[in-house]
């Protein structure tokens, strides 16, 4: 498959099936503009559609941010309307990530504030580096989390703690994210990439099928219909070749080939 030209974006795909998406902005800590966002949509797509990627791994540019928040030059002329909507379209893109069926690794390389709190909070799993700062300080400038920040960040760290953090609007460093399950490890800043990379390899050795539905079916712990979903995935796959493989695989003491269906 070929990969549109972005303009604020890097995406880069490798042998094993892990593409990495880079937002490029770095004059502006990777602060997310309209045209970002268009163009992370159309990414998430691409990975979508793409059978050559496994497991997307998002990060920012530069050393010091993954992304400093929505473009506040843009956020200073929205209106009631305008604003509900850029809303509700912004939180689109990353419900489109979270349910991405495939797992979405963020690697948080510096401030991952407001709209980027919520990116990375989109994402499936985080990796910090050791001089992250995460935090949604909307507070400040007299708004909300818009991008879903308010329902995420209770669900990954408690609704006390969601409190604090968006009543404030102060981050948190690293060690306190890791502390309080916002981020699942930290490493030092040559050595997250790699780390994401580690754990993409270990992803994609099972079966594709497998990781999208788990995928759904945790996403829908989040649901009361959550149990019903998991059980609905499971016999779902109980009818596939990857899981007649896998467990064949498994009894005749070989590794499985899984194909993805
Ligand atoms: N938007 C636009 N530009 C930004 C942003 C941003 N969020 N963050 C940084 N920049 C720009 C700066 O203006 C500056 O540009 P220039 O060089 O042209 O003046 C450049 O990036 C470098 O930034 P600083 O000079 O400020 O760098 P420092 O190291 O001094 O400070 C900080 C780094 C602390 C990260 C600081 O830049 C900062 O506080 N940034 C803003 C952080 C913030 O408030 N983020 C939340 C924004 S609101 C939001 O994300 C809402 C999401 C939901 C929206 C839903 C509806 C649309």
């Amino acid at each position: 498959m070929t990969f549109p030209e972005f303009k604020h974006l890097l995406f880069e795909t490798d042998a094993e099936g892990i593409a990495l998406l880079t937002i490029n902005r770095p004059d502006k800590l990777n602060a997310l503009n309209n045209k970002v966002l268009e163009e992370l949509d159309t990414a998430i797509s691409l990975t979508e559609k793409s059978d050559d990627i496994r497991v997307l791994i998002i990060t920012g540019a530069g050393e010091k941010a993954f992304v400093a928040g929505a473009d506040i030059k843009e956020l200073s002329s929205l209106n009631r309307e305008s604003g509900e909507k850029a809303s509700s379209a912004g939180q689109q893109i990353f419900n489109r990530i979270e349910q991405c069926s495939k797992p979405v690794i963020g690697v948080v390389n510096g401030y991952a504030l407001g709209g980027g709190a919520e990116l990375a909070m989109a994402c499936h799993i985080r990796i910090a580096t050791e001089v992250a700062q995460i935090g949604l300080p909307e507070v400040s400038l007299g708004l909300i989390p818009g991008y879903g920040g308010t329902q995420r960040l209770p669900r990954l760290v408690g609704k006390s703690k969601a409190m604090e953090m968006i009543l404030t609007g102060q981050p948190v460093a690293a060690d306190e994210a890791k502390t309080m399950g916002l981020v699942n490890d930290i490493k030092p800043a040559d050595k997250a990439l790699d780390h994401a990379k580690k754990l993409a390899t270990a992803m994609i050795k099972n079966g594709p099928l497998a990781l999208s539905h788990a995928i759904s079916a945790v996403n829908a712990s989040q649901s009361k219909h959550g149990f019903a979903r998991e059980a609905s995935l499971f016999g779902r796959l109980c009818e596939t070749e990857d899981f007649k493989e896998g467990t064949s695989a498994f009894l005749e003491k070989r590794k499985p080939a899984f194909k993805g269906h």
